[in-house]
């Protein structure tokens, strides 16, 4: 029998799978599959060669796949964010650590019966890093991919200890039986700041309020954020975040000097956002309510970050910066998607 040769989406009916989707449904060369235990929303459908309902931790449903598809890139993005797993940590590290091990054992599974390495795209997050204080965080200004990796947060411990178990996959795996059995996969990170996605709301993110915040104004809706004023992290639009995914699965590995990289675009403070969103819809109304155990996690991450590496390395260029995102992308679309609703 022969199996057929596609890309697989893990989580693909979360935000950035909708986004990635519609991308690569572009290029008639490439086959996607999806496992996800939610559908699809229906437009997105047709874009797929096959949806499996089913779980990551799901070993049945993963040799399901192996036995019928040839896997030469796998994008796994399914994950519970950062708020949603401080409710339930166990079940937290079950999806976001044993899952994800489960799927390097596929790629590595994947590698060894096709003989060729898979790419293995991981999107991590910028709650790996922890900064000890408001002052520290301020003073250090754009971290590099070394510093503060003392995360505070179940999702942050869990992203963190992915990077490494990609990384020991790659060069490491089983290193003390007879034959070499590690290079079957490539592994790559991203470690992704806030995304604003003007077509999707996000859910069970600390990030969330910058979204939430825009697509309520345009919806009409009074919003209460939950951060204070200053509050600064670092956020990239949507397509930009897409667009490193597929720029990193591209690139050769010999031109890859690290696993993990950090990559930025802007990094306006809650008040900047809060301005620029009343600016496009006057009529909003937004206020501040702060919710101080989630405004701690977001004060522990950092202003911004240093993508030196991602720039140099496979070329990372945003763009969208704070102005752009919102003038080109954001209000545009956020206006034209609750138009026909
Ligand atoms: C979250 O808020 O949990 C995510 C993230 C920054 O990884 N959006």
């Amino acid at each position: 029998m022969i199996r057929r040769p596609v890309v697989l989406i893990t989580g693909a009916s979360g935000e950035i799978g909708h986004g990635l989707i519609t991308r690569l449904s572009k290029d008639p060369d490439i086959a996607v599959i999806t496992l996800d235990l939610r559908p699809l929303p229906p437009p997105l459908t047709p874009l797929v060669q096959q949806q499996f309902l089913g779980s990551i931790l799901d070993a049945q449903m993963l040799d399901r796949i192996l036995a019928e598809y040839e896997v030469d890139l796998i994008f796994h993005l399914a994950a519970l964010l950062s708020t949603r797993s401080e409710f339930a940590p166990v079940t937290a590290h079950r999806v976001n650590v044993e899952g994800t091990l489960n799927m390097l054992d596929f790629a590595q599974k994947q590698g060894e019966s096709h003989g060729r390495p898979v790419r293995f795209l991981y999107p991590s997050s910028i709650a790996i890093y922890g900064l000890p204080s408001l002052e520290e965080k301020m003073r250090a200004g754009k971290v590099k991919e070394n510093e503060y990796t003392t995360p505070t947060t179940m999702y942050g411990c869990n992203k963190l200890y992915c990077e490494h178990l990609g990384r020991y996959y790659g060069n490491f795996y089983k290193q003390l039986a007879a034959e070499t059995l590690s290079g079957k996969v490539d592994c790559r990170c991203i470690r992704f700041p806030g995304l604003i996605s003007a077509e999707t709301i996000p859910s069970g993110g600390t990030s969330d309020f910058a979204p939430e915040m825009i697509h309520s104004a345009a919806k009409g809706e009074p919003y209460a954020c939950f951060v204070r004023p200053d509050t600064r992290i670092p956020f990239m639009a949507m397509p930009d975040g897409i667009d490193a995914l597929l720029k990193l699965a591209r690139v050769s590995r010999e031109r890859l000097t690290q696993t993990v990289y950090n990559i930025g675009a802007f990094a306006p403070s809650a008040e900047e956002i809060q301005k620029v969103t009343l600016r496009a819809f006057p009529q909003a109304t937004i206020t501040t309510k702060v919710d101080v155990k989630r405004q701690a996690i977001l004060d522990h991450w950092p202003a911004d970050v240093d993508d030196g590496a991602a720039r140099r390395d496979w070329g990372h260029e945003p763009h969208y910066d704070f102005d752009r995102a919102f003038q080109d992308y954001l209000i545009p679309t956020i206006r034209q998607l609750y138009a026909r609703r």
